[in-house]
């Protein structure tokens, strides 16, 4: 299968029989072509026992369970694959979802999340690892999904909308300073193609879901752009996603230097959400409840935006900066985020990758003690570029 765009409705079809019922052999077989290229945790855990178990189920939790791993199926390269289609898939399905969540989590013993937002400020300053580092782009984000909604990949065009319209009451009473901006033709607040490539532009609004093939084939995308926008702060810090890979990413973005007053930032405008009245899906052991179980637990993903040109060898050699940073529980992203590439100065999004089993806290942190050591080791490829120069000059 080649890596075109899929969508959801025309990729399931590969894997039902003449019925229309899930066909296990069609699936196996995709596996099986699958681990000869990359195996990811959907398909590792896709094992005889599972099959087993799914068939005992009506045929319409068997398709459910083909929609919660097709992402996995049609692409070549995913490392994981799954997107839940409801809150409650995490316990329906866990017989096969939990020794993925586990192992990508690194969880081992029992598996309560917990949840701590006492992060100092004053303490992960980011001049005391490098007096350079005066004014960073420092984000942090949080999903959310709303109980009682399906979460994305199964949401139809009617409650895509009925969501939108929901969160605009919240925007319009929450009491933070602000501007929704809808995607949605005919909305209220619609903003058009060119309005919303400004905001793209200055790295507000994500970029049309369309182009990603994770999400299309798992239906995450599926009738873009209805029920998708942007609420923005006046000051342009504090942004909410609607209708992305989880109904809501609730973000806060600081140029500066103190880890904590972003979290502080991020804390204010979910508290404010919470006291609008909205519950979000959350699971009494995994935590807040997300479309990935890649970002379960916490939800929170904290990161700075940082420059690497030796480590990167002038961004030619992202691999390298993305197996330091893995190796230091870390991940490395491009400028534009999740798969986009770094810059020719080796700038790249930095964040701690576990958001499961660890505090909020916990996360930022990992992501300061982390960039104590990458900072070094960039240090390091520095001098030693130095001292090559120096001595091939001879
Ligand atoms: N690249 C996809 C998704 C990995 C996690 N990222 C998310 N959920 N945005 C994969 O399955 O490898």
């Amino acid at each position: 299968m080649s890596q075109k765009i899929f969508e959801k409705k025309d990729v399931r079809k590969l894997y039902l029989d003449e019925q229309g019922n899930v066909d296990y052999a069609k699936i196996q077989a995709r596996w099986d072509e699958l681990k000869k290229i990359k195996v990811s945790l959907g398909n590792k855990y896709f094992t005889q026992q599972v099959v087993e178990k799914a068939k005992t189920l009506s045929q319409e939790d068997q398709q459910r369970l083909l929609d919660i791993m097709i992402a996995g199926l049609t692409n070549d390269d995913s490392s994981v694959g799954i997107a839940a289609t409801r809150p409650e898939d995490y316990d329906f399905f866990l017989f096969y979802l939990e020794p993925l969540i586990r192992e990508y989590h690194k969880i081992e013993g029992q598996t309560k999340q917990e949840h701590d937002w006492n992060i100092p400020v004053g303490e992960y300053v980011l001049t005391k690892i490098d007096p350079k580092l005066e004014k960073v782009s420092m984000r942090a984000r949080v999903a959310r999904n709303v109980a009682g909604y399906n979460l994305p990949s199964s949401m139809d065009k009617d409650e895509r909308i009925k969501f939108e319209n929901q969160m605009v009451e919240v925007f319009e009473k929450f009491g933070f300073p602000g501007k929704y901006h809808s995607l949605t033709p005919g909305h209220k607040n619609f903003i058009s193609d060119q309005e919303a490539d400004v905001l793209r532009s200055k790295h507000f609004l994500f970029i049309s879901m369309t182009h990603d093939n994770y999400l299309m084939s798992n239906g995450v995308a599926s009738d873009w752009p209805y029920g998708r926008g942007i609420w923005i702060s006046e000051d342009e810090t504090k942004m909410v996603w609607v209708g992305e890979e989880d109904q809501l990413r609730i973000i806060s973005i600081v140029q500066g230097n103190d880890l904590g007053k972003v979290d502080q930032s991020l804390h204010e405008l979910l508290t404010g959400i919470e006291k609008s009245g909205l519950k979000f899906a959350e699971h009494p052991t995994y935590g807040i409840i997300t479309t990935c179980p890649t970002n379960m637990g916490t939800g929170k993903r904290q990161s700075i935006l940082g420059k690497f040109p030796n480590i990167t060898k002038g961004g030619k050699d992202e691999a390298k900066l993305k197996d330091i940073a893995k190796s230091l529980g870390l991940q490395a992203r491009g400028v534009g985020g999740e798969h986009s590439n770094m810059d020719s100065e080796g700038t790249a999004d930095i964040s701690p990758s576990a958001r499961f089993g660890v505090t909020e806290a916990v996360v930022t942190k990992r992501l300061y003690e982390g960039l104590i050591k990458l900072y070094e080791i960039e240090r390091n490829a520095a001098n030693e570029k130095e001292r090559q120069n120096c001595c091939n000059t001879f």
